[in-house]
């Protein structure tokens, strides 16, 4: 049995009050309403913040984690941030290969990979963001595009390190449009996955947590964490609203 996670991106917002009113608010909302949480929590927020976050989270339920990670340990990166500097805060969690990092910075799949294997390395847990984009489904590219994104990972890390990945399902044409895959449409990527996973090896991938990500919302999220492959969300605007991450938190 797969324990559901439910992460939040933060992405690029948050401010040193804001961010201590929405901890705060999710945090007593936890502690009063959901006692027995039955999923794991985590809130990926961005790095200036990791040492605020760290503090206000000290003993709590809820993970830190971080959006992006660079491939390389330590030396001349100008503005990349490194797996220890992220340990030195306790992030747990980092996100990589976000569709906006590959639209946006043009991130390979073999950057992403190179990303992969330095967070376990490292002893961090990945979240490995993988979708297609509009174009692309139309096109009926769907399975061969994120079965691409995936083995280029796949393909780069040991057999004993794939329990220890997340995967993260965030079809593209999702994102920040309000637009959301139906829970049948998102559970066939996700078997699909699975599947792929279970060619590396079988009783691995029956651990790995494949999120689904692109406007998961209070509304919609019971529905889609009902699905047998759906082991929990990336939540992008509705983890900046305590009521609403709660009630996604609620809903898994
Ligand atoms: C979204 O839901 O918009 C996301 O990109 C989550 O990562």
């Amino acid at each position: 049995m797969r324990r559901k996670l439910v992460a939040g991106n933060w992405k690029m917002n948050g401010s040193l009050a804001a961010n201590a009113l929405l901890l705060t608010e999710i945090e007593s909302g936890l502690k009063s309403n959901m006692s027995s949480a039955t999923c794991d929590v985590a809130v990926c927020v961005p790095a200036p913040y990791f040492a605020q976050c760290q503090g206000l989270l000290n003993g709590s339920a809820i993970t830190l984690g971080a959006q992006d990670v660079s491939a390389h340990e330590a030396g001349a990166y100008t503005g990349e941030v490194s797996t220890s500097m992220l340990q030195e805060f306790e992030c747990r969690y980092v996100i990589v290969g976000h569709s906006e990092r590959r639209a946006y910075f043009a991130e390979s799949n073999e950057l992403i990979a190179q990303k992969t294997v330095r967070a376990l390395q490292a002893g961090l847990t990945p979240i490995v963001c993988v979708g297609e984009t509009l174009a692309q489904r139309e096109a009926g590219q769907t399975d061969s595009v994120v079965a691409e994104q995936l083995n280029v990972v796949l393909a780069a890390i040991a057999v004993s390190d794939l329990a220890k990945i997340v995967v993260a399902y965030e079809p593209v044409w999702a994102i920040g449009t309000g637009k959301t895959a139906t829970p049948a449409m998102a559970q066939e990527v996700h078997a699909m996955l699975r599947k792929q996973l279970q060619v590396k090896n079988a009783e691995a991938a029956a651990q790995v947590r494949i999120l689904y990500g692109g406007s998961m919302k209070p509304d919609n999220a019971k529905e889609l964490l009902a699905m047998s492959d759906i082991d929990g969300g990336l939540i992008g605007g509705a983890a900046l609203k305590s009521v609403d991450f709660l009630a996604i938190i609620q809903a898994a």
